[in-house]
């Protein structure tokens, strides 16, 4: 029974650097993905749908905020400790929502900073998720990988003894005497790094920080994509009888990759294909919980990722030598870091039934314009200085029509701005190494500019740049006038 379609429910479940090609029904054929293959059935499946960054704290910022991240020099990706870089009281996508008369939660990572640059862990922490919009959270603060490796409910971390309290440093130089690092007591290690995440030792994994304390507060990594579900569907029942947002944010594929004993070889490709087959079981048991709410018709459901695909992320997973010839980004070249597509353009599906006919959808959209679509859908108003960049692609992303954007601003590492229209897209010419030297990751840096023409090169093969000056002079002139202006909306 629809409830109202002004109002309907919405669930967004984003993975952490889940590739294009990652997943059953984007072509992969090595990883059993079946709840999110059944789910896109019944679904729109984008094909150009994007991130706008190929790193996680600027995508998340762009879903929640409706902002290109390079309108924000602290939107880069965040140690453990760092302050909320979105203002509390500003108007984001859970803000706007709960205007509109929503329950929201954010469920996983948040990996947008939180506290005002004085963080206490052990008293109530300020500027968290509940300060732009979100009635509930339950959050690890920033990636699987950095500590501390405590969940926060609301203001709080969740199990803390007072009597042990968190001390967290990101000094490299300032480990806590007496207490183990990956780098000095590598035998302490179930899983060892191969670069990077050398410092504290949690649940035996060296991690990115130093932490003290806390100890019966620590996650365990095994546990986790239950601790979190459980959460989500306990949101979903709670909220069954009023429209409610749920952003649900999953740490899998993120390193380090360590499933609960259940999916543990449950792939030929180690931990990579395991976590993947852990985070479809999960959105399985979402979907499952809407049908037995009987809420399925009343719920927009979006599954989508923060990033593209990687590898070797600093942990020895095996992730490369299992890989054979599974294709994670798909037919795109790079993969998270890169400012070629394979950096950006993720899995999307939306699913809304009886609503939203399922099928497959070429029009451009990306997680920016959440904010403005859902303001239009729920049809409440946007201030003047919320979401710059965030537009009004409802039609598209209900399937109703299959234009969406016509550019759209994408960045790889640190603002390493590209841009796409139609079907070219952009990247000016950049230093750096053109891959990255540990994950093997093509960065898309070129002293030349590069111009493709994804329409007929969706690989990213050929440069177009020599052959066609005119679409790169038009290409340049707008990417620099969209820096320039501090909106596009
Ligand atoms: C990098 C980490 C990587 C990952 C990434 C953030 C090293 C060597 N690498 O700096 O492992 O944590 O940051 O990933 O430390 S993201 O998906 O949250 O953007
Ligand atoms: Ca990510």
């Amino acid at each position: 029974m629809l409830r109202d379609s002004q109002n309907p429910n919405i669930i967004i479940m984003y993975a952490d650097d889940l590739g294009f090609g990652d997943i059953g029904c984007y072509g992969s054929t090595h990883i059993p993905t079946p709840n999110l293959d059944n789910f896109a059935t019944e679904s729109l499946r984008f094909t150009e749908g994007y991130a706008t960054a190929a790193t996680c704290t600027p995508s998340r910022y762009s879903l929640l905020t409706g902002s290109y991240p390079c309108r924000n020099e602290r939107a880069r990706i965040l140690a453990g400790d760092a302050p909320m870089i979105i203002p509390p009281g500003s108007q984001t996508l859970s803000s706007m929502l709960k205007q509109a008369g929503y329950t929201t939660a954010v469920v996983g990572k948040w990996h947008l900073g939180l506290g005002d640059g004085n963080l206490c862990w052990n008293s109530k922490i300020t500027n968290t998720p509940l300060d732009i919009g979100f009635d509930d959270s339950f959050i690890m603060a920033a990636t699987n990988d950095r500590v501390p490796c405590v969940y926060v409910k609301d203001r709080k971390v969740v199990g803390l003894d007072a009597d042990d309290p968190i001390e967290v440093t990101y000094n490299r130089d300032k480990p806590f005497p007496g207490l183990p690092t990956g780098r000095k007591n590598p035998g302490l290690l179930k899983m060892k790094y191969s670069h990077g995440h050398d410092m504290s030792i949690v649940n035996g994994v060296s991690r990115i920080g130093y932490m003290k304390g806390g100890t019966a507060a620590l996650w365990k990594d095994e546990e986790m994509a239950e601790v979190f579900l459980k959460q989500a569907v306990s949101f979903v029942t709670k909220q069954k009888d009023q429209p409610f947002f749920l952003y649900y944010a999953f740490h899998q594929p993120h390193v380090p990759r360590i499933p609960g004993p259940r999916f543990a070889g449950a792939t030929e490709m180690g931990p990579r294909g395991d976590v993947i087959v852990e985070m479809d079981w999960c959105v399985g048991e979402i979907l499952n919980t809407l049908e037995q709410l009987n809420l399925k018709e009343n719920t927009i459901v979006i599954f989508s990722s923060d990033n593209g695909p990687v590898l070797d992320d600093g942990y020895k997973d095996r992730a490369v030598d299992l890989c054979g010839d599974h294709c994670p980004a798909g037919p795109l070249r790079g993969g998270k870091y890169s400012m070629f597509d394979g950096g950006t353009r993720v899995p999307f599906i939306l699913g809304w039934p009886g609503t939203v006919k399922p099928g497959e959808s070429e029009a451009l959209v990306s997680h920016v314009d959440f904010l403005a679509s859902f303001a239009s859908l729920t049809g409440m108003g946007l201030s003047p200085e919320a979401g710059p960049d965030s537009l009004n692609v409802l039609p598209a992303l209900l399937g109703q029509s299959r234009t969406g954007r016509k550019e759209l601003l994408t960045e790889g590492r640190q603002f390493k701005n590209v841009l796409r229209d139609d079907h070219y897209v952009f990247i000016p010419s950049n230093d750096g190494p053109p891959t990255q030297a540990n994950t093997g990751i093509e960065t898309g840096n070129l002293c030349q500019p590069q111009l493709y023409d994804l329409s007929v090169d969706i690989g990213q093969i050929r440069n177009l740049a020599s052959e066609d000056p005119d679409t790169v002079n038009r290409m340049s002139n707008r990417l620099l006038e969209i820096l320039e202006s501090d909106r596009t909306r």
